[in-house]
């Protein structure tokens, strides 16, 4: 694997789930693949459990990891091709990228939408400078349209917990007072319309997701109707594709409470996390038994240990 951005990159789903219950009952297995191997991890963004997940899953594996807060402890990065740089910015991408690429055999990248231009966003610009340039295996880290490693986890997360073989799971906009990205609902979507799922998107008009990820997901535009029979509702704000990077609603009924949690088939509730209590969901739905949001943050390292055990074989061959 040199590159882990998709659904597609994972290849069967059937496999990666075996291997990720191998990899999460004997974590320590391969360890020999790690020996003196290094991942860089660059955060142009803040984190918590990526940062966190990433750095345990490549320790399991018997790796050294640096990790690199662009915006606190090095160089400003230009990452514009072509421009003047007589602003705040001493040095550019297309240096840094190589001599990254120089230290270490795996990057990881979290670089979020940057919502001034959705082309450049959605052409993934930054991380592509990063595949093109290093020379070396990348993660997204959450990056300006994907979360993969995030919806990977919620993968293993929804296999572990499912009672039917065929779970309705269903994606639902939530409100929050900031713009957020689209990248975890993206690969949400993408994932589970790749998944052995009945699969279920629910937001106001105006917030449909960019039609790569959504595929042929129903759309329910009435969020009650929507969690009607849910074995799974997956909470999450997002900020609109169309009208790009805006706030359309605040509108605080589809808060996630116990009144919609009522229609489902006792659904599990899941986020990626950071949430906002209150705003996305209710202190009584995530304080309540069938809240699987931290075991869903444990698989964190699961997901991003299968992905960079991939990758170190890869170095083998
Ligand atoms: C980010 C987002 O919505 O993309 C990270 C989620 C993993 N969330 C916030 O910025 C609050
Ligand atoms: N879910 C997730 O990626 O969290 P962080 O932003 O804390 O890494």
């Amino acid at each position: 694997m040199r590159t882990f951005l998709h659904v597609s990159d994972i290849g069967d789903i059937e496999k990666a789930l075996a291997e990720a219950a191998e990899v999460k009952k004997n974590p320590f297995a391969w360890q020999h693949l790690g020996r003196n191997k290094t991942i860089i991890l660059i955060f142009f963004n803040s984190s918590l459990r990526t940062r966190l997940s990433s750095q345990k899953a490549a320790m399991n594996l018997g790796m050294n990891a640096i990790v690199l807060n662009v915006n606190g402890d090095s160089w400003k990065l230009e990452t514009e091709m072509g421009v003047v740089m007589d602003g705040d910015k001493p040095e550019h991408l297309r240096e840094a990228i190589p001599v990254i690429g120089s230290y270490c055999d795996i990057i990881g990248v979290r670089s979020f939408a940057q919502f001034e231009n959705r082309e450049f966003d959605y052409n993934e610009t930054i991380l592509n400078q990063f595949i093109r340039y290093s020379g070396k295996p990348v993660i997204s880290l959450e990056s300006a349209t994907v979360h993969p490693c995030q919806a990977f986890a919620d993968l293993i997360t929804i296999e572990e917990h499912k009672a039917a073989p065929r779970p309705k799971v269903v994606l639902t906009w939530a409100p929050h007072p900031r713009a957020l990205p689209q990248a975890v609902p993206n690969s949400f979507a993408e994932w589970m319309n790749a998944a052995d799922v009945d699969f279920v998107i629910t937001h106001p008009k105006g917030y449909e997701l960019a039609p790569q990820f959504a595929g042929n997901a129903r759309v329910e535009y009435d969020q009650m109707r929507a969690f009607e029979g849910a074995d799974f509702i997956y909470a999450k704000n997002w900020s609109s594709y169309t009208e790009y990077g805006k706030i359309l609603s605040t509108d605080r009924s589809w808060t996630v409470g116990k009144r919609q949690m009522d229609v489902t088939n006792n659904a599990y509730f899941m986020h990626c996390l950071p949430v906002r209590r209150n705003m996305i969901v209710t202190d009584e739905v995530i304080d309540s038994p069938r809240s699987i949001v931290i075991p869903e943050a444990a698989n964190r390292v699961v997901s991003a240990q299968v992905v960079m055990k991939r990758m170190l074989e890869g170095l083998q061959n």
